[in-house]
């Protein structure tokens, strides 16, 4: 497969579900009566944990709530079509069933079972992709791996020993038993170019489609990750993703109620995907399983949006004309599809930087409802436009170009 074939299905999706899933969902925030100040997923490390201590956790870990289909149609009425969860985090728990360690949910948890394939395989039934987190540096657990300086003295660490030994073995399981899987999604970073090169080429010996993000590093990744909630001011040649978060927190906290509003998602959707990237967009689940009830209520509104919309986001490309001031633009062969986010109050819009002769202009959610451009100078002005937007988040008015 070539480059383009193996981005194809990523320039389509645009819009994916992130989830953080992990012990951490259990003290969510909370240690020892204490809150534990930043994201939740690094509660180990902020309050370092002793890992004796935190392990403790894996044996009140048992979320009787979760059901796979649920979170795939979640995800599917959202308007998302692929999904990357955590298969382990820094905190080093296996949230698969792996031979490497006992620390993981099948033999350390209540639980038993192994929520990856359960997902896996609801994703495949739905034809949403599916990819693993995958933290190949940092692991709080493992003595050789990176970043516990509180229970393991570094200098005694054998990085390379816990990549061929432990990191490449698990994922040689995580891209066996699983299915296809779309994106392995790396972290922090490989200390060296060598380490991160034979990840890669690791990886891609078992499923040569696999995408991997950015943050292998070291340049080898298929696209490039942004920093976590970083959109770019300006247009970004060539496949990147921005990872998000709906609150401020990736792993669930229990008093992060921080939800950003559905408007501000399907703005974000949009401004990324004017950019050139894609929206990776984050849930935490509970430890019962359950993703928290404003996130599924803020994304199903971004997916009814997505539902009257989505042909000016799905394989959409980036903006042609810069970064208005109204809204944003993407574009498709032979159309432009100007974002409202700012709503003209004497229905008059000028739209600079267009080329080329306007066939039609129309309202995305209302086909038939055409709307008036006329060329002044080098500006394309829509007038007529309705005393109200169409859509409250985001309207958008197509324009057919000629050729
Ligand atoms: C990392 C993790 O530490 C965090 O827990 C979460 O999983 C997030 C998605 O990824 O955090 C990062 C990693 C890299 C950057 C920022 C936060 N970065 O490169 O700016």
């Amino acid at each position: 497969m070539n480059r383009d074939e193996r981005m194809a299905w990523f320039r389509e999706a645009k819009f994916g579900m992130f989830i953080h899933w992990g012990l951490y969902a259990i003290p969510a925030g909370m240690w020892k009566g204490k809150m534990i100040p930043g994201i939740g997923e690094w509660i180990m490390h902020r309050a370092r944990i002793p890992v004796k201590e935190y392990e403790q956790l894996a044996k009140h870990f048992n979320p009787v709530k979760f059901n796979a289909e649920e979170w795939v149609q979640i995800a599917k009425d959202a308007g998302m079509k692929y999904m990357v969860i955590t298969a382990k985090h820094h905190d080093g728990f296996c949230m698969f069933d792996t031979k490497l360690t006992d620390y993981n949910i099948v033999k350390a948890t209540p639980f038993k079972r192994d929520p990856m394939k359960e997902l896996a395989e609801a994703c495949q039934k739905h034809g949403i992709k599916f990819g693993f987190y995958y933290s190949q540096t940092l692991d709080w657990h493992h003595p050789d791996g990176m970043g516990n300086d509180w229970d393991y003295d570094p200098a005694k660490k054998d990085f390379a020993k816990y990549i061929r030994e432990y990191v490449k073995p698990q994922l040689r399981e995580l891209l066996t038993n699983y299915g296809p899987i779309a994106i392995i999604w790396f972290d922090i970073g490989t200390p060296t170019p060598e380490l991160a090169r034979e990840l890669r080429e690791f990886v891609l010996s078992i499923q040569p489609q696999t995408l991997i993000n950015g943050r292998i590093g070291h340049g080898l990744g298929d696209y490039r990750e942004m920093g976590d909630n970083k959109i770019p001011d300006h247009v970004v040649e060539g496949d990147w993703e921005t990872p998000a978060t709906i609150n401020d927190t990736w792993g669930y906290k229990s008093y992060d109620h921080n939800w950003k509003d559905p408007g501000v998602l399907v703005q974000k959707l949009v401004d990324i995907v004017s950019k050139g990237g894609n929206y990776l967009l984050n849930v935490g689940p509970t430890a019962e399983g359950e993703i928290p009830q404003p996130s599924v209520e803020r994304l199903k509104k971004v997916g009814e949006w997505l539902r009257v919309n989505g042909e000016s986001i799905y394989g959409a490309k980036p903006s042609p004309i810069g970064i208005p001031t109204w809204g944003r633009c993407t574009a498709k062969e032979g159309k432009l599809y100007l974002h409202l986010f700012a709503w003209p109050w004497d229905g008059r819009l000028e739209v600079e930087g267009i080329k080329g002769e306007v066939k039609r202009a129309y309202f995305l959610a209302e086909p038939d409802r055409t709307v008036e451009v006329k060329k002044e100078g080098d500006k394309l002005v829509l007038t007529n436009l309705p005393p109200k937007p169409i859509d409250q988040y985001d309207t958008v008015v197509v324009l057919e170009m000629e050729g």
